[in-house]
Formats: C-alpha cells, sequence, structure tokens
C-alpha cells in the first residue's frame, strides 16, 4: 500500500495525492499527519475565554479521577471541566449555526431584491412552493402578483433572524408533539439571531456554569439553525431557483476536460454560482473561449455549492472537500470560484504550481494571494460574465504538468422531500404512504440520514461508503446530503443498479419498484432541512408513531469536521433522532457533559448522541437503534416474517 493509499479510497484523490508529491504540493493530508491534534481541546478542556487563562484542564491519566482531583481540576476562574466541555461545545453549535442562517439571511435578502426587481436576471421559478409558503404564513394571494407576494415572504423571512419573541414561525411544521416538547423543554428558539447571541452571552467568562443549562441553549441555537436558518435557505432557493427533480449527472475529478475551460465552483451559496452557470452558456462567452483555442466551458463543483448546482442543473461534482486542493494538482482547472464556508487558505499557495487563478467573490470570506470579484447581486450578469471571463483569458496559460485522472461515476440527485413524496405516491396522490407501508412491513428496515464532512484524520471517504454499504446491506434506506453524497456517489452508490448490488432484498426490492436509488441525494448541508421535512412527513402519514422520535431512523457525520456538523447533530438530537458521529468526540473531557449528551438528551428529547469511529460498529449502532424503535412500535414481527418468506424463497429458488 503506498502512503496515498492509506490516506484516501477513492482513486482520483489517490492519483492526484501521488502528482502532488511529485510536484512538491503540500496537503491537508500532509499538514494533517505533520501536526497532531491538540489532545487538550480535541477533548474540550481547553477555554480561553479570557485573559486570566487559557486554561487547560487535562484529565488525569486513565481517565479515573479522585473527588480531590476532580475539586482541583478548575480554570483560574473556578470553572471546572463540564462547564468548560460544555461551552465549547455550544461555541461550536452557535458557529455552526451561524454560518448556516447567514447563507440563509444571504438568500432572503436576495430573494427580497429579486420580488423588489432589483435584482435582474433572477426570476422566481417554483411558484406553487411560493404559494404553498404564503398559505402557511398567512400572507394574502388573492389576485396579487407573485413578486407582490414574495415581498411580503421575503420580510417575513428576514425578521425570523432578529425576532425578539415568539417562537420561529417553521417550528409549526414540527409534528404537534414535538413543539410541545420543545416548549416544555424550554427549547423553542425565538429569533435565529438572538439564540447565537445568547450562546455567546452565557459563555463569556462568568456567566453560565451549569452545563445542563449551557447545553439546553445550545439545543435551542442549533434548532433555530435546522427549523430556521437552514430551512429558510432551503425554500427560498427552492423557489427562487426551482425544487429540485431527480436528474443524472457525473462525479469526480474525471468530469475535468483537456480541451475546455475548467471553472470549479466551490463553496456554499448557489445566489453567484446559478449565475454562473447561466453565464457559462451565454453565446458571447463560448464564443471567447473558442477564440482562445477551447472548445468550451466546462463548469463542476465542489463542496456544497457543487451540490446546489448540481440538484438544480446536473452540473458535474468534481470532488468533494478534501479534493479541493487536489482538483488544482490536475493542472487544468482555469479557474477555482469561492464563496464562504470549507475553503482551504492553502488554495492560493496550491494554485501558485500552477496556472490556476483563485477568486474570492464575497466581502464576507476574502484569502489573501487570492484575486477578489465581489460578487453584486444587482448586477449578478455582469458578475458572473467577469468570473468566466477570467478563467477563459487563463486558459491558453495551462502549463505542460497536466493530468487528469479517468475516475468519474454516474449518480442521480435531485431528491427534495417534494419528489421523494411524488416518485413514492404518483403525481396525483403525493404522499410517504408507501414508504410508511414499507417500513411497517419489514421491507424497509428504517430510514439512516448519513452526512456531512471529510476530514484527514480518518481514510478518506472510507469511512463514509462503509457505513453506508453496511446500512443499505441492512435494509436501512440512506438518505444524504453534503460531501457524504459524494463519498457515496464516487463508490457508485447512487445509481438505482446499486440496488441490486448491494442493497438487502427487502431494500432491493422497493428501490427497483420505484426505479430509485438505495441511496438518495437531497442536496447540500443546508438541506438537511429537507431531512427534517421528509422524517415530519413520515409522521404525519401515520403508522410510525406520533413523533419524530417514534420513527426507526437515525443520523450519523461519520467524517465530520466542521461546526456545522455538530450543529446539525444537535438540532437532529433535539428534534428526536439518534446520531452517531465518528473521527473525535469533543467533549470527552468531561465524563459528565459526554455521558449528559449520549444518555441523558434521550429522556429530554428522544435523541441522542453517540460516538462511534468504526464505520461498521456505527452503523450497527443505527441499525440496533431502528430495531429499538420498531420493536416500540410493534412491526418487529412483520419483519421476522418478511425476513423467513425470502429465507423460503430462496430455497425455493435453490431446489
Ligand atoms: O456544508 S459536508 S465539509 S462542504 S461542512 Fe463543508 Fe462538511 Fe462538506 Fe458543505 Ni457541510
Ligand atoms: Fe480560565 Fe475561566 Fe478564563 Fe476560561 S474563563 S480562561 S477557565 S479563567
Amino acid at each position: 500500500m503506498t502512503d496515498a493509499e492509506t490516506r484516501s479510497i477513492d482513486k482520483a484523490s489517490i492519483e492526484m495525492l501521488e502528482k502532488a508529491a511529485s510536484d512538491g504540493v503540500n496537503t491537508a493530508f500532509d499538514r494533517a499527519e505533520e501536526m497532531s491534534p491538540c489532545p487538550i481541546g480535541m477533548v474540550g478542556s481547553c477555554c480561553k475565554h479570557c485573559g486570566m487563562g487559557p486554561c487547560r484542564l487535562t484529565l488525569p491519566r486513565g481517565r479515573t479521577e479522585t473527588p480531590g482531583e476532580k475539586q482541583k481540576r478548575r480554570g483560574v476562574c473556578g470553572a471546572t471541566a463540564e462547564t468548560i466541555a460544555a461551552r465549547n461545545f455550544i461555541r461550536m453549535i452557535a458557529g455552526g449555526a451561524s454560518a448556516h442562517s447567514d447563507h440563509g439571511r444571504g438568500v432572503a435578502e436576495l430573494f427580497l431584491a429579486v420580488a423588489k426587481g432589483e435584482a435582474p436576471g433572477y426570476t422566481l421559478k417554483d411558484e406553487q412552493k411560493l404559494l404553498q409558503l404564503a398559505l402557511e404564513w398567512g400572507v394574502e394571494i388573492g389576485t396579487r402578483s407573485n413578486e407582490e407576494i414574495a415581498i411580503d415572504i421575503g420580510e417575513i423571512a428576514l425578521k425570523e433572524f432578529g425576532r425578539q419573541g415568539g417562537e420561529l414561525l417553521f417550528l409549526r411544521r414540527a409534528p404537534l408533539k414535538r413543539q410541545e416538547l420543545w416548549r416544555q423543554q424550554g427549547v423553542a428558539p425565538r429569533g435565529i439571531d438572538r439564540e447565537v447571541v445568547e450562546i455567546m452571552h452565557r459563555t463569556h467568562m462568568g456567566v453560565d456554569q451549569d452545563y445542563q443549562n449551557l447545553l439546553k441553549q445550545g439545543t435551542r441555537a442549533a434548532l433555530a439553525d435546522g427549523w430556521g436558518g437552514s430551512m429558510i435557505a432551503t425554500e427560498l432557493q427552492d423557489i427562487l431557483f426551482g425544487t429540485p427533480t431527480p436528474l443524472l449527472s457525473q462525479v469526480n475529478l474525471g468530469v475535468l476536460k483537456k480541451d475546455e475551460v475548467n471553472i470549479i465552483i466551490h463553496g456554499h451559496e448557489p445566489l453567484l454560482s446559478e449565475m454562473i452557470v447561466a453565464a457559462a452558456e451565454d453565446p458571447e462567452m463560448v464564443e471567447l473561449a473558442k477564440s482562445k483555442g477551447a472548445k468550451g466551458i466546462n463548469l463542476a463543483g465542489i463542496c456544497c455549492t457543487a451540490n446546489e448546482i448540481l440538484m438544480r442543473h446536473g452540473v458535474p461534482l468534481a470532488g468533494n472537500f478534501l479534493q479541493q486542493e487536489l482538483a488544482l494538482v490536475t493542472g487544468a482547472v482555469d479557474a477555482m470560484v469561492v464563496d464562504v464556508q470549507c475553503i482551504f487558505q492553502s488554495l492560493p499557495d496550491v494554485a501558485q504550481c500552477y496556472h490556476t487563478k483563485i477568486i474570492t467573490t464575497s466581502p464576507k470570506a476574502k484569502i489573501a494571494g487570492a484575486i477578489h470579484i465581489e460578487f453584486d447581486e444587482h448586477k449578478a450578469m455582469e458578475s458572473a460574465k467577469e468570473v468566466v471571463k477570467t478563467a477563459i483569458e487563463n486558459f491558453p496559460r495551462r502549463g505542460s504538468n497536466i493530468r487528469i485522472p479517468e475516475e468519474r461515476h454516474d449518480l442521480i440527485a435531485g431528491f427534495s422531500h417534494e419528489t421523494i413524496n411524488y416518485l413514492l405516491g404518483g403525481l396525483f396522490r403525493a404522499s410517504y404512504r408507501p414508504l410508511n407501508d414499507n417500513i411497517i412491513n419489514g421491507r424497509i428496515r428504517g430510514v439512516a440520514g448519513v452526512v456531512g464532512c471529510n476530514n484527514p484524520r480518518v481514510t478518506h471517504d472510507y469511512v463514509h461508503v462503509a457505513m453506508i454499504k453496511e446500512l443499505i446491506k441492512n435494509d436501512v434506506l440512506v438518505v444524504q446530503t453534503g460531501c457524504s453524497a459524494m463519498a457515496a456517489a464516487k463508490a457508485g452508490l447512487l445509481v438505482p443498479e446499486a440496488a441490486a448490488k448491494y442493497a438487502g432484498e427487502g431494500l432491493a426490492s422497493v428501490c427497483e419498484t420505484v426505479g430509485i436509488p438505495p441511496v438518495l441525494h437531497l442536496g447540500a448541508c443546508v438541506d438537511n432541512s429537507r431531512i427534517l421535512m421528509a422524517v415530519t412527513a413520515m409522521v404525519k402519514d401515520g403508522g410510525l408513531g406520533d413523533d419524530i422520535s417514534d420513527l426507526p431512523v437515525a443520523g450519523a457525520a461519520p467524517e465530520w469536521m466542521s461546526e456545522k456538523a455538530i450543529s446539525i447533530g444537535q438540532y437532529f438530537v433535539g428534534s428526536g433522532v439518534f446520531t452517531v458521529f465518528g473521527v473525535n468526540w469533543p467533549t470527552l473531557g468531561s465524563d459528565e457533559v459526554t455521558k449528559f449528551l449520549f444518555e441523558g438528551s434521550e429522556a429530554m428529547y428522544g435523541g441522542m448522541w453517540a460516538f462511534e469511529p468504526d464505520p461498521i460498529k456505527a452503523a450497527h449502532l443505527m441499525i440496533e437503534h431502528i430495531d429499538k424503535k420498531r420493536k416500540a412500535l410493534g412491526i418487529d414481527k412483520a419483519r421476522e416474517r418478511i425476513l423467513y418468506d425470502m429465507e423460503m424463497r430462496r430455497e425455493l429458488d435453490a431446489v
């Protein structure tokens, strides 16, 4: 096994890691090896919230401590390991919820500008969803134009961020029992910004020093992300750019083209990238590309921006998070355009070894060494064309050190909550009934959301792919977002044929009947809100209990790295879902906090965390939870029967 083969299971990445080594390019994989994680910070035991510290509360060797030692283990201000771990944990939630929610705010601002006719080039694409949201929010429809309705919706959406009291409007979408539980636990979020600010206040030196109370606020802010900022992002993006429907595309670095101008779009917000898609098709731009000797303009994405334009336009995916530097190593990327989140600062350094131009576009995210072309939503097409032009003009500067891996795979994406509804129930009777029925009759054991990042502390993509294969083998339907979906796509799991190849017999039979893959790609990380809607629809369709926590479902982010992942995990736990994370666990410095998150949460929310870095063991924790819920629902027998039937069928087949 070469060094590169221990770093990734993805052939294209391995090839590029080897090329990077021979080109003398330093990547995140190298840096992770050069710097081991700080053992104090990793377990949440370092506090630098004031100038009396930083204080580091290391656990005594072996992680057992006498009460005397525990007493001594305190920060200068007296803060305990529990307080420090909980404070660090919820500050991660604040970071993650802010990222998703600020994205949502950006979308709401553009939405309002479009409605007011101040953002030429954009239109409101999904009228049905606009009207549905108007009904939901009590906005008058009557004879008003879509734009008039959208102005009201945009204003209401923006107010959700600064709301001071009451409850976020989308909470009403949750099952009634869940809403009651949130109120009773005191975690129903008020305004999105308010919950984040309150985390920053409470975790300031000398404020909230009760770890359970801290974690409660963490849940409240996380719920404001999932049922607030992220859901607003998803809903308004769907109205603006269209609700995704299933489509075929391709994934991996092999989607780059030798003879075309390659532009990679990387980051998270689809506002600019939607326009770049349009600009790249503009005949004037295509002509310009040809005049420079290219056959055309080829767009591909990395990270969640990629998922956004994949879901709506079928733009191929160049790769996931850990492939951002490797894409440049091909030597064939003429420009990489970035907006916000998950962007390595090393990109301009890597680009220096090749000819690639790194273009930042957000006033919120500049990188030294990159070109900045600020995206102005009021002149979006102009900004997009400038970006595309910069890439085209760079094409003739390509050097000779080019190697594009051959690896590329087909995938089906575009499974919004709405399309799952139609696919399963049919156009005239859209419903989750067939899904629920197949869960009740046991063909589908349960549903698992496998989401999240890559992390160079573990073998790239391996943990995702191993976990997903184990789940579908055991008849668990997998729904996905983010970089995890790309890992599965590269492993050939997002095509209908994967059902016969990898899924258990029950799941495979359902997938084959409906014509879907056993692993469904629901979009970017903000689209985890689609999973919240899907599980809510399962509850509302009946037969599987009356709250999300009754469902045979589970969640996981096996290669997580970002604060956004922690926020997502916490809002799933707070919504009643058992959620397993891999890599490392950021509160291990406090047994009490960890125990509370892993066990105590269940009593409060019906959902809880677990930590298991081994993907097969983690998959089985999820399956055990699913089986526990099936038993509680009294549907465990149905599954035994079905398995027995299949056994008999196999025996008959064998005769
Ligand atoms: O929001 S999965 S590495 S790209 S954080 Fe980032 Fe993680 Fe990828 Fe998307 Ni989500
Ligand atoms: Fe140390 Fe307390 Fe200051 Fe944190 S807040 S750095 S624990 S003194």
